[in-house]
């Protein structure tokens, strides 16, 4: 920045704070300034050294002295001066998109705010509401400019992705006049954790659907809009990028914006190689476009077959392709049951037939609930519950059977209320496995998977004792679980493609405590699907025969 600009800008903040402050004339002389300043075409210095500073309009004797002081020093202690007076937060404020100096001074004054977090508690709380000049449409202006202020936000998890997305489709596909909606980017290809939400959409009103979706309630500030693309922040900083196209072009952009970038890059080659150009619109042999439609159709193009989603991410998938051997990979068809439905003390009998109910819409044959470490049945599950789900498991010709499962984190102490399916080992996958090959107690039912958590403490994958942990689970032949949450450190999809690579059965958890919740399971299919495993990879995709407990009672 020249002397002059900077000068420029520190009048004009000092006529902020003047205003800030409840000056009257003060303020407009020294934006006055500021403006002949900036619009001088000679630098500030060489004006004052020919002694020309008053001749600047706006410029008298107080500011000249400013000037000087400022060529000279590289300070105005007055600026300072002024600026101490007021708390920081107040000049944070003060500068947001729409508010400005006079506003700040009424938030000060009249509600005592300090700065944008209690400015955001002002409005939250309803505080703004009847204060003269500030109706519902100012407050929601204030309420976005503050949100447009937050750090962006890192990575978000894949379930927390996933939930906001289903709810935007459905959003979108009730109230905007879409043909098609569908999810794209990392988020379609079940990365662990997401950078930002891509959707796309096929509609003859792109103006509509973007309405649509900037009044959300969830949206918080529109970053931008064009003719075929808005991306907006929502309340928690999670970006959105949605993208309307004409429905000819809708496979290949879905192909595009799905990615990986990787993946795209190797795509873009190939069709090179072939005398063809592949693009975010279409396959093109020249100028004429020879598919688009339908990803199927733009991978047949370019001589492949449809590649799933998951697996785009340039890790063999072409090679497979070529070679006609890209795997069949497990789907939430494909599944029978859910072995860990989370048991809390709160699960009443009303939630296990909720869950029940939801199992059955899935056409499962059986629902495994887990009492988890640490919580005894008989001490937190209600007793009421207990007896539930006793007469239910024993019940005969039940359409779904209901397994009783237990953690075991290799110290508790069996519980003696109920009679076990299962166990369920509850691991650490920042330590080695347990070295005893039996679950717990002699004659007692099978150990049916193990399911990792992170280490504590650990961001990172401890890739050592992961592979650890595979070792262990082939040789005594128990599966090994993924959750619809992989957080850092547990069972990732890459861990997942080496431990089925090696022969370990895996187990797709739905983590649930809910019926609703069971959708979940479609994660935990898709971080299977991104490691590459087939149906028969899987523990509860086999028509399989849940286990009874084998032993004669005591
Ligand atoms: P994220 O958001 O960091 O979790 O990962 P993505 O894969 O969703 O990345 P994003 O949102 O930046 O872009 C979505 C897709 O669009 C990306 O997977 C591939 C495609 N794409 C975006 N920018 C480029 C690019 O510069 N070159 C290529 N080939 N593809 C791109
Ligand atoms: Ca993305
Ligand atoms: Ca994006």
């Amino acid at each position: 920045m020249g002397t002059n600009a900077e000068l420029s800008e520190i009048f004009g903040a000092i006529a902020d704070l003047l205003d800030l402050a409840g000056e009257r004339f003060k303020p407009e002389a020294y934006r006055r300034a500021a403006r002949s300043i900036d619009s001088l075409t000679e630098d500030v210095r060489k004006v004052a050294d020919r002694g020309g500073l008053r001749e600047i309009p706006g410029v008298g004797e107080a500011i000249e002295e400013k000037i000087r002081e400022y060529l000279r020093d590289g300070r105005i202690p007055y600026f300072e001066k002024i600026r101490g007076q007021f708390p920081p937060g107040i000049i944070e404020i003060m500068k947001l998109p729409g508010i400005g100096p006079k506003t700040a001074r009424r938030f000060l004054l009249e509600l005592k705010v300090e700065g944008p977090k209690e400015l955001l508690e002002a409005v939250d709380s309803g505080r703004l509401q009847g204060v003269k000049g500030f109706g519902p449409r100012k407050v929601e202006l204030i309420r976005k400019a503050l949100a447009a202020t937050e750090p962006p936000k890192g990575r978000t998890p894949l379930l927390e992705a996933w939930e906001i997305a289903r709810q935007l489709v459905e959003a979108l596909r009730s109230g905007a006049p879409v043909d098609q909606v569908e999810i794209a980017g990392s988020l379609r290809r079940r990365r662990e954790s997401v950078g930002d939400l891509d959707l796309l959409a096929t509609s003859r009103e792109p103006e509509k659907v973007f309405d649509r979706l900037s009044s959300d309630p969830h949206v918080a500030s529109i970053v931008l809009r064009g003719p075929t693309k808005e991306t907006v922040l929502l309340k928690d900083g999670l970006q959105i990028d949605l993208r309307v196209v004409e429905p000819a072009a809708f496979g290949a952009t879905w192909q595009y914006f799905t990615g990986s970038k990787d993946h795209n890059v190797r795509l873009r080659t190939l069709a090179r190689d072939l005398g063809l150009k592949v693009n975010e619109y279409g396959v093109f042999r020249g100028e004429e476009r020879i598919a688009g439609a339908t990803e199927e159709e733009v991978y047949r193009s370019l001589g492949l077959p449809w590649i799933p989603s998951e697996i785009r991410e340039n890790s063999g998938e072409f090679e497979a392709a070529q070679a006609g051997k890209l795997p069949k990979l497990v789907a939430a068809s494909d599944l029978h049951g859910d072995l860990h439905i989370h048991l809390a003390g709160e699960t009443g009998p009303k939630d296990v037939e909720a869950l029940l109910e939801a199992a059955h819409r899935r056409s499962w044959r059986y629902l495994g609930v887990i009492v988890p470490v640490a919580e005894s049945c008989d001490g937190v599950l209600a007793a009421a519950t207990v007896r539930f789900l006793e007469e239910r498991r024993r019940a005969t010709g039940e359409a779904i059977r209901l397994l009783l499962g237990e953690e075991f984190d290799g110290t508790n102490a069996p519980h003696t209320a109920i009679e076990r399916d299962y166990w369920v080992l509850r691991g650490s996958a920042g330590t080695s496995p347990p070295a005893h090959r039996d679950s717990p107690g002699a004659g007692s039912p099978p150990l049916l998977a193990a399911h990792l958590t992170p280490s504590e403490g650990s961001t990172g994958s401890p890739s050592g004792s992961l592979a650890e942990w595979v070792d262990w689970a082939q040789e005594i032949g128990t599966a090994l679980e993924v959750a619809p949450t992989a957080p850092a450190g547990a069972l990732d999809s890459a861990a997942a493609r080496r431990a089925s690579e090696h022969g370990v059965l895996l187990h797709a958890s739905s983590s649930a405590a809910t019926g609703a919740e069971l959708d979940r399971i479609e994660l935990s299919v898709g971080l299977l699907r991104r490691a590459w495993v087939a149906p028969e990879g899987v523990l509860n995709a086999a028509p399989w025969a849940p286990p009874r407990p084998a032993r004669p009672k005591p």
